[in-house]
């Protein structure tokens, strides 16, 4: 496998100003006509080979200038020698055949659902027609589509259309991959939107017919995202229309092409019906984040691929500050560490760890990873933090001025903070280029009056990189005094060096710290803390996050007691967590979280961290435990706590009837644990929305019922694909583990587990893994299952089956047993032949 490299890096040997691109689309033999208006790059010289990606393409013609040529292409593009190449602008015109209806790895022009449609980030537009595909190349695209499909779509403005075509163009420079096409028989969901300069901008949401009903919260979701941008970052949209597409078939979650994002139809279709408070919040945040990348990714693109974190850790920031303001910053900032510690932290610490800027690849699809988004944006939080909101702003607002319409790099990105604010970020850089998640060590001490906090931090070895630089480390502290109020307020210490003490003078007694508030900065905190300690933070802290951390890591030392010395449950914690829970003064979001146990996959997490090697059946057996104490200890207040935490009247998907809702369903699923299933039945039946339905089921397969249920689920919502696909899931999800690899077959053999739809693939095979107990039982069997499944796949879709392995990327944490019936599945995916080059590097990364 042949590496891409960072190092490598050169500009493009020419200038490509403007494209026309001529489609007759036919399913079986669309036509693709280019017209390329390019020149040598004067920064490379002339007298250059002019290179060309180009993949699966049947080359029809070939001309410069007019002028036809005879050179063949090779398996990846075609090369065409300087010697027949003017020294001077030029233009180039190709025409080639490709086949959408054959196209089952959904990249390129492919269709869904009778739709045509594409998907060209990262590499897409190679496999559309022959072109310098790469992002560093921007252009401006004028496309015509001829097509007998009713509605023709593609980026920019319309500029005309007749019976059978339509012309876009789009007046932004852009690279290819932001490229898109749609053709189909769709109907939009419309609304406008005036921006504040004035532009009258036309807004559809395009779906299959039927679904139009079910578009309204996207709609809404994106006006709220277009004046966001406007109001936080002065970004306003800059054409006169915004498109977004629903599509059944998708890799990804959506697309951000310029002026028509294509999203997953799980992305934008829902009703209170027929999804979840989780599902309209997540909607609500990709909408946002595919419309903030207007600015951050499409005006402001990356130079190349190694800079991917320079568009997607800015704007998954954007995005999480966008759903903040909407909802709950203390929420959200609690589901957004959720997140990164059960997806970066698990990557950061395997055999997949990369930096957020890595330097090399195989296929750059296999980097669109946590690491990339999620600790990208915590990256950005923490230069937000170090440099203040006023610094950041002016950062911003150089960025956009100085690199609008251009391609940049992450060397750019820091070079706006340090000539806007002065400061130098040498050291700060490290944490673009080396991987791993550093440990913070916390010692105090107190003496004559002065509290000292000595940090130090450490810094793991990960694949490739030995050893690393000290990291520049902002973790925000606030001192309380021993009645809980708070002595100093929340402060920002900066842990430079391996090791630094910070002195707090005229306390009056020895106070106690809450440390890393607000998660300021993504790292592992290490320090003996006394559980009465954690629960004083619990019950004081004015810190919404570590006020829900103490809690959390009292929930998960307890667990591991229970799991490593065979403790009985605290006394201590489960009061602690009562008082919490019902505590009115809070809010009821919070108190959900609160109630929600660590996961399975945390817990072994974390105590293959403290040494220990975790055996998944003790794990889950001590989390049913807990599960089962905390509704004991509840029992009495659960019937006033769900009946206190009604929601009268019409369903919305507000932030705070959704924090409701989520409160009496934490309270539905313990006391379900202690009746039997009565209420959760009876809430099952009585139910008026997917949120209050879905958690009455899962409540019921949690205690091992719920087989009624599931029919009754199934005969409503068998004609609804993604509802269904929460059907499958459940199944997966809740199964017994010694009864998960039997689950999973019934449900493959199934005429209606459409596998090559990465929706449904998802919701069974994807699934395998997040059930802990089931996966990783003793016998092995899920460990084959799955790998069967990705080698099924493979051929057919290399990124969703290499996407899908990452749940092989743990296995350094078991028993030697299990370490080597996964790494038997691992040999077995490698030496099979014609592996996708996707799923080829990752499972390479992970058995080396
Ligand atoms: N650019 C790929 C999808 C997304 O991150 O928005
Ligand atoms: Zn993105």
């Amino acid at each position: 496998q042949t590496a891409v490299k960072l190092a490598d890096y050169q500009p493009y040997s020419h200038v490509l100003d403007r494209v026309a691109l001529t489609f007759r689309l036919l399913p079986q033999a669309t036509r693709v006509q280019a017209r390329l208006h390019l020149a040598p790059n004067p920064v490379r010289g002339s007298g250059l080979d002019l290179r060309l990606d180009g993949e699966n393409l049947v080359l029809i013609a070939l001309a410069v200038d007019g002028q036809r040529l005879e050179v063949q292409p090779d398996a990846t593009g075609l090369t065409i020698p300087a010697h027949l190449l003017p020294d001077a602008p030029f233009v180039l015109e190709t025409e080639v055949e490709i086949a959408p209806a054959g196209n089952t790895a959904l990249e390129g022009l492919y269709m869904s659902g009778g739709m045509y449609c594409t998907q060209c980030e990262a590499e897409g537009f190679r496999k559309i027609t022959f072109y310098p595909d790469r992002p560093d190349v921007m252009a401006r695209f004028h496309v015509r589509i001829e097509s007998d499909m009713p509605v023709l779509l593609s980026n920019g403005n319309p500029v005309a259309a007749g019976p059978g075509w339509a012309e876009w163009d789009d007046p932004w420079p852009k690279p290819a991959y932001l490229f898109a096409l749609v053709a189909g028989d769709l109907v939009a969901h419309s609304d406008r939107f005036t921006t504040q300069s004035g532009r009258d901008v036309a807004l559809n949401i395009w779906v299959r017919k039927g679904d139009e009903g079910f578009c309204a919260y996207a709609m809404d979701s994106l006006i709220r995202s277009m004046r966001w941008d406007e109001t936080a970052y002065g970004r306003e949209y800059d054409l006169d229309v915004f498109n977004i597409v629903a599509v059944d078939d998708f890799n990804m979650g959506a697309m951000e092409n310029k002026g028509l994002n294509i999203f997953n139809s799980k992305y934008v279709l829902a009703s209170p019906e027929t999804a979840t408070d989780e599902d309209f919040a997540r909607i609500e945040a990709i909408i946002a984040h595919e419309y903030f990348h207007n600015w951050t990714g499409n005006r402001i693109t990356c130079r190349d691929w190694f800079q991917l974190c320079l568009k997607e850790g800015l704007t998954v920031f954007r995005d999480q500050q966008f759903s903040g303001d909407m909802r709950s910053h203390a929420v959200k900032r609690i589901e957004d560490v959720l997140m990164l510690r059960g997806r970066q932290f698990r990557e950061d610490g395997g055999p997949l760890a990369h930096p957020v800027r890595p330097d090399a690849y195989v296929e750059i699809n296999n980097f669109y990873t946590a690491t990339i988004y999620e600790k990208g944006a915590e990256v950005i939080g923490m230069l937000k933090r170090l440099v203040g909101d006023a610094g950041y702003k002016a950062a911003l607002d150089l960025y956009f001025d100085r690199h609008d319409g251009a391609a940049a790099t992450i060397e750019d990105w820091l070079q706006v903070f340090e000539d806007a604010t002065g400061r130098d970020l040498t050291q700060f850089k490290r944490w673009y280029t080396e991987a791993g998640t550093p440990q913070v060590s916390v010692r105090d001490d107190w003496a004559d009056g002065v509290y000292t906090l000595t940090l130090a931090q450490t810094l793991p070895a990960t694949p490739g990189q030995p050893h690393k630089g000290l990291k520049v480390i902002p973790v925000a502290v606030g001192l309380l005094n021993p009645n809980g109020d708070e002595v100093v307020p929340t402060t920002v210490l900066e842990l430079t060096e391996a090791q630094q003490s910070f002195r707090f003078a005229g306390l009056a007694a020895r106070p106690v710290p809450s440390i890393l508030r607000g998660f300021s900065a993504p790292v592992v905190l290490d320090r003996a803390v006394s559980a009465a300690e954690r629960a004083f933070l619990l019950a004081h802290d004015t810190d919404p996050f570590n006020k829900w951390e103490a809690g959390r890591a009292l929930a998960k030392e307890v667990m591991a007691h229970m799991i490593t010395d065979a403790a009985p449950v605290s006394r201590d914690w489960l009061a602690a967590l009562a008082r919490v829970a019902l505590d009115e003064g809070l809010d009821p979001a919070f108190r959900a979280l609160a109630l929600r146990l660590p996961g399975e996959d945390d817990m072994a997490a974390t105590l293959a961290a403290a040494g220990h090697v975790p055996d998944p059946a003790a794990v889950h057996a001590a989390r049913q435990a807990l599960a089962d104490a905390v509704a004991a200890e509840l029992a009495p207040a659960l019937p006033g706590l769900i009946a206190g935490m009604a929601t009268p009247g019409r369903f919305s998907p507000d932030a705070a009837q959704a924090g409701r809702r989520a409160l009496r369903n934490a309270a539905l699923a313990l006391l379900t644990r202690r009746d039997g299933g009565a209420a959760a039945r009876a809430a099952f039946a009585a139910a008026d929305n997917m949120t209050d339905s879905l958690a009455a089921l899962v409540a019921l397969l949690e205690i091992g019922a719920g087989a009624p249920e599931l029919a009754a689920f199934e005969a409503r919502w068998q004609a609804d694909r993604l509802v269904m696909d929460k059907w499958f899931m459940l199944q997966v999800l809740y199964a017994a583990p010694q009864d998960l690899a039997a689950v999973v077959r019934r449900l493959t053999a199934r005429p209606d587990f459409d596998w090559k739809n990465p929706n449904r693939f998802r919701s069974v095979i994807g699934a395998l893994s997040a059930n802990h107990a089931g996966f990783h039982h003793a016998d092995g069997v899920a460990y084959d299952l799955l790998a069967d499944w990705l080698l099924r796949l493979d051929p057919k879709n290399p990124q969703t089956a290499a996407r899908m392995s990452t749940a092989f990327e743990t296995w350094p944490r078991y028993d030697a047993d299990r370490q080597a019936l996964i790494r038997r599945a691992l040999h077995r995916i490698l030496a099979t032949p014609g592996l996708s080059r996707d799923l080829g590097e990752m499972a390479a990364r992970m058995a080396a």
